[in-house]
């Protein structure tokens, strides 16, 4: 089937275009390795949590589960309430998330099977101490209210690829590309996050760098998948009560900005082990590329 393709934005030489029947080679070659971001329009098709994923489901199931937002705990009865009766000037607090792995395995089904996009997967290979993952929430169903905006702008942490898949309403993204991080004034100790918190209101006296940025904003709505490559900059504002499913890969198109994180993370507290760390990353890499390129994933 040939691709359809829908221009979403255009800035200064940046364009997200929306993608239908994107065949997976076409999408490591542009999007994957070229790490170039895209909406994909069906590749939650066979989701069941396509239609599932409802405000009053989660309402109906979940009412009495706690959820933490900036240190408060609600019931995600009472949040999604809240959620549904937020304004663009009175907002739900934001983000709402919930682990699936860990605290909602039973849901697990209903985002299966694993996006194809997101193929092949390292972050579960026995391979891979999990402690590199440095506590990465690598599978999480978000919430918000119309106008919440994710706090900061961020690139996603590990340099792990994210797929963003919108199950309910509209939320607004909007992207910088990696080379513009000089631009970006990443936060010393957290180099992933931008002192620039509020991208539609900058403060260009303090940050004057971001002047020369080039975001680019568009909208997601059900149904859809935003692939954010490794090192994009990026934030999100909801428009409608919304439900998303925040999905991160790491493979080899990754691997290399991900062995650098790991470095970074290392480098102070344990300079030697960091160096005996990264020659198994390297090593590691090369064994799962050949066996990912012969078909076998472990
Ligand atoms: O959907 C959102 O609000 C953005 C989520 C995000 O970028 C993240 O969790 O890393
Ligand atoms: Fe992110």
């Amino acid at each position: 089937m040939t691709t359809q393709t829908v221009e979403l934005a255009r800035d200064k030489g940046i364009v997200v275009e929306k993608k239908y029947h994107l065949s997976y080679e076409a999408f490591k070659k542009e999007h994957l390795f070229g790490n170039y971001p895209v909406v994909i329009g069906d590749a939650c098709a066979d989701w069941s949590a396509k239609n599932k994923f409802t405000p009053a489901f989660f309402k109906e199931n979940y009412s009495d589960r706690e959820v933490s937002i900036a240190g408060q705990t609600y019931t995600l009865g009472e949040y999604i309430d809240w959620m549904m009766t937020g304004t663009e000037a009175n907002p739900a607090p934001y983000p709402c998330t919930l682990q699936m792995e860990s605290d909602y395995p039973e849901l697990m089904p209903d985002v299966l099977p694993r996006l194809k996009y997101a193929l092949p997967d390292r972050i579960k290979s026995p391979f891979l101490p999990n402690r590199l993952l440095s506590g990465a929430n690598t599978l999480e169903i978000f919430f918000g209210s119309p106008g919440a905006q994710f706090p900061y702008v961020h690139y996603d942490y590990m340099s792990l690829h994210a797929y963003i898949t919108q199950l309910y309403g509209q939320k607004e993204f909007t992207v910088i590309p990696p080379d513009q991080t000089p631009y970006l004034y990443p936060k010393p100790d957290n180099l992933w996050v931008s002192e620039v918190n509020d991208i539609r209101n900058p403060d260009l006296e303090k940050y004057p760098l971001f002047a020369k940025t080039t975001p680019v904003t568009f909208v997601v709505g059900p149904g859809e998948t935003l692939f954010i490559p490794c090192g994009w900059w990026h934030t999100a504002r909801s428009l409608t009560p919304t439900i998303s499913v925040a999905l991160d890969c790491l493979n080899a198109s990754n691997w290399k900005n991900f062995m650098h994180e790991v470095d970074m993370n290392m480098q102070e507290r344990k300079p030697k082990l960091a160096k005996a760390v990264q020659a198994y990353l390297s090593v590691l890499g090369g064994v799962l590329g050949t066996l990912e390129k012969a078909g076998v994933s472990v």
